[in-house]
């Protein structure tokens, strides 16, 4: 568990929650702000782990290192990945009894939570993935499951965080609209350094995505770039409400944009 955790990730997902907490006014040092922040995190972990198996996308490397069933055997991964999740459900169920907040209830953290992991998230894009063949997934189909397999836990990394900071629900509703583009463009950058990044900056297997349905390969690079723009547009757009105070979440679409614009 420790070894798919706390590996050298990025952190993205648990960054945006602690940018949303602070815009909608909560210490992002609060301990209660940092686990939930740190839940999401786990649940990455544990779908990073899932990702990898041999049944899956039968992965060698991720973040410069064996992957955890080549590093453990496919038995532990697959218990590490059940004890993450887990444990991820736990934090925000103690973190939001801690939060005592006004506007949310802890419930309702843990089923957003829950929303963004099932059917109708990260296992839900994940399922429809892997009964894709490439032949099949138009521009359409490819958007659905990256903006399940892949945006859902952005969604739910602000959502939690605009709760966490019992934030009002206009802005909770512009935070997650913000995030839902965030996360598609994060993914198609993803797409882009598969393409185009080497093993050694990327810490994973080159072209990974081979064989697969990608932006890349439905847009070319030039078009997945434009559409990442675009959809870093509206997500940049939709935090005009709270000024200079969102500054933070503007930095860090800047920063999810960055690594796809190699030449
Ligand atoms: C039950 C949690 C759970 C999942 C089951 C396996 C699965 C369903 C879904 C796979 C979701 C997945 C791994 C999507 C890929 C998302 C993605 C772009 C990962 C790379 O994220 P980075 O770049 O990685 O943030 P680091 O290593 O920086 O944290």
């Amino acid at each position: 568990m420790r070894y798919a955790a706390l590996g050298a990730g990025k952190r993205v997902r648990p960054v945006l929650s602690l940018a949303v907490a602070e815009l909608c006014g909560a210490p992002a040092s609060h301990d209660a702000v940092v686990d939930v922040a740190c839940a999401i995190e786990l649940v990455h972990a544990s779908s990073l782990v899932l990702d990898d198996l041999p049944s899956m996308d039968d992965a060698q490397l991720r973040r410069g290192r064996p992957t955890v069933h080549r590093a453990f055997g496919e038995d532990v991964a697959i218990l590490a990945a059940f004890a993450l999740l887990n444990r991820a459900f736990g934090l925000v169920a103690e973190a939001g009894q801690r939060l005592g907040l006004r506007r949310y209830t802890p419930e309702e953290m843990i089923h957003h939570l829950a929303q963004a992991v099932g059917t109708g998230g990260l296992v839900g894009g994940q399922a429809l993935d892997l009964a894709s063949s490439p032949a099949d997934v138009d521009l359409e189909r490819l958007e659905y499951i990256h903006s399940h397999k892949t945006g859902a836990l952005f969604l739910a990394a602000a959502e939690l965080g605009a709760m966490a900071a019992d934030a009002k629900r206009k802005d909770l509703d512009l935070v997650s609209r913000y995030a839902k583009n965030l996360g598609l463009a994060f993914q198609i950058e993803d797409d882009l350094l598969d393409a185009l990044a080497t093993p050694a900056e990327t810490g994973k297997d080159a072209k990974q995505d081979l064989g697969k349905a990608t932006f890349v390969g439905l847009l070319g690079v030039d078009g997945a770039r434009s559409l990442a723009d675009e959809l870093l547009a509206f997500a940049i757009g939709s935090l005009t409400p709270f000024g200079a105070k969102a500054d933070a979440l503007r930095a860090l679409a800047e920063l999810v944009a960055a690594p796809g614009r190699r030449s």
